[in-house]
């Protein structure tokens, strides 16, 4: 069941002037950042809320680390903004199954790798009225998807 918004995921040129954009506008902080190679990013987590069911709430800044990713392409053409919604479930298997048998397309056969060992899968944006949105799910005991590191 999706349960609540994990993360926004905002693609941006400069990832440290972001950062320090949410720090000094709103008193943000970073709680973990990482490389993703398979997605192509370099990512920081910004928590901003817990939520009742033991998650939390995060931006999710992401600056591409090459041109041909999907968030060098998206910032290519659009520029830097919202890039993704994603939704928090404890069982991303089940709901993108369930999601695909709707008709959704989903990118991704099997859940790949996320934040923070998070499992991951992506709904075509063109079949959700133009959001690209993730499911994900949290690693094994972690009471987030993203605790810090
Ligand atoms: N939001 C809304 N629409 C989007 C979009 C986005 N983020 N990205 C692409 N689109 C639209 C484009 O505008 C385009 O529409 P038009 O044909 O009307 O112009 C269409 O989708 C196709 O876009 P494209 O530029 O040709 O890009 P691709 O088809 O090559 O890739 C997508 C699009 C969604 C398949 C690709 O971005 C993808 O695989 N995304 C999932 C992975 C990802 O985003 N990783 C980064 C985040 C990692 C993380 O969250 O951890
Ligand atoms: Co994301």
């Amino acid at each position: 069941m999706l349960t609540r918004i994990d993360h926004i995921g905002i693609a941006c040129f400069d990832l440290d002037a972001t950062v320090e954009f949410y720090r000094a506008t709103y008193g943000f902080e970073v709680e973990h950042s990482e490389v993703n190679e398979e997605q192509g990013v370099r990512e920081a987590m910004i928590r901003i809320s817990g939520t009742d069911d033991g998650g939390a709430s995060y931006l999710q800044l992401l600056e591409p680390t090459r041109e041909d990713s999907a968030v060098g392409k998206w910032l290519a053409k659009n520029g830097e903004g919202v890039h993704h919604i994603a939704f928090g479930t404890d069982d991303v298997d089940t709901d993108s199954e369930a999601v695909r048998d709707k008709g959704v397309r989903v990118l991704y056969k099997e859940p790949r790798h996320g934040t923070s060992g998070s499992r991951i899968t992506f709904l075509h944006p063109k079949d959700c009225h133009g959001v690209l949105t993730e499911l994900v799910t949290s690693a094994p005991g972690a009471p987030a998807a993203h605790d810090g590191e």
